[in-house]
């Protein structure tokens, strides 16, 4: 095989392997699986409705891929399977489920009117009815858990949970000191997205028999991914235009949130800081952040933040046998840095 440099992952394969053709069959059906899930168990018409909304295949289905991918690359290190175990299925359904659940409660916190081009799923539905589908999206997804009969596996994805209503809790309080407002924000990045594609990652490799030392790795990974993939999408906030982000730009800032490009920025620009406390609130705030971190160096130290998780995972997967799913997973390192939306 044929290496080549790339900017950021080092040694990296010539050829471009496409993750989600490769995977397509074992992808292909998960939205369709979900929704029969959620429709089956219940007979009330609205709810299946509603908690169906987000399942129309307008995601980018991150979390099932790299599911998928950590699961077959583990199950070919093992004993050079490429067959994907139905329980590992079942995570990449429920690791979906759980992320659209919280996509859900997320719109009604924050009120918003777009998600994914079309009209957020609050916007639509009164917002009692909203927040009841996303607990019922949440309590299907228990039972799948459930039914795997897998202790740790069932421990494993309720830490994620945890994770994702304290991440929101975090995000919800600030800190004083620039320090401890970066370790914070770092804290709240792993509980709100890395915690649930790193606990995946790690599920489908111990449903693959995985010890804990293989587990860990899949977890690592995944934890990587997941911290790259936020920082670029706060950095994305900054950057990409709404058209195509589906959504508005620069909606942090206007929600009150600091993100890694404000607070790289800071270090220049001091006049952040009272800003940043109170939550660009004053009517000129939200303008003056923006064009701040456009004049600071935020944007390039938050992608090169980014790329350094990047080539963690890489390293990660390196350490597993070489197979087209195991290369798929520095691919996919490949498109959470170089991703437009
Ligand atoms: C009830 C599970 C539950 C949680 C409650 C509201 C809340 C606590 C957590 C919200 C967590 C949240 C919204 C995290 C954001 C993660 C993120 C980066 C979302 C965007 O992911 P994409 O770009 O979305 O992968 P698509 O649209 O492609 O699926």
């Amino acid at each position: 095989m044929r290496y080549k440099h790339t900017q950021h992952s080092g040694l990296l394969p010539d050829y471009r392997i496409d993750p989600y053709k490769l995977i397509e069959a074992d992808l292909k059906d998960v939205y369709e699986d979900i929704r029969k899930e959620l429709v089956s168990n219940t007979q009330n018409e609205e709810l299946r409705t509603i908690a169906t909304y987000y399942f129309g295949g307008q995601g980018k289905a991150l979390r099932p891929m790299v599911a998928i991918l950590v699961a077959k690359a583990i199950n070919y290190h093992k004993d050079k399977s490429s067959v994907l175990l139905a329980p590992q299925r079942q995570v990449a359904m429920i690791s979906e489920m759980i992320h659209s659940a919280s996509l859900v409660h997320d719109d009604v916190i924050d009120q918003s009117d777009f998600r994914r081009g079309k009209p957020s799923i609050n916007a639509l539905w009164n917002q009692k009815k909203v927040t009841m589908a996303g607990d019922y999206i949440l309590a299907v997804a228990s039972m799948m858990i459930a039914r795997l009969h897998n202790d740790d596996v069932t421990l494993t994805l309720s830490q994620v949970v945890t994770d994702l209503v304290q991440g929101e809790f975090m995000q919800l309080g600030s800190k004083e000191t620039e320090n401890e407002r970066f370790a914070h924000y770092l804290t709240k990045t792993y509980r709100k997205t890395a915690s649930l594609i790193a606990n995946s990652a790690k599920s489908v490799a111990m449903l693959g028999g995985a010890d804990e030392n293989l587990a860990e790795v899949a977890f690592q990974y995944g934890r990587n991914i997941g911290l790259a993939f936020q920082l670029v999408d706060d950095l994305l906030d900054f950057v990409s235009s709404s058209d195509t982000m589906g959504k508005p730009t620069a909606a942090d800032l206007r929600l009150g949130l600091a993100t890694a490009p404000v607070l790289f920025a800071c270090k220049h620009y001091p006049e952040l800081n009272p800003m940043i406390l109170r939550r660009f609130q004053e009517p000129d705030d939200v303008d003056r952040a923006f064009q701040l971190v456009h004049k600071s160096q935020g944007l390039e130290q938050t992608k090169f933040l980014a790329q350094k998780h990047c080539i963690e995972a890489v390293r990660f997967a390196q350490s597993l046998t070489e197979s087209p799913y195991q290369q798929s997973l520095l691919v996919v390192s490949d498109l959470v840095i170089n991703r437009i939306k």
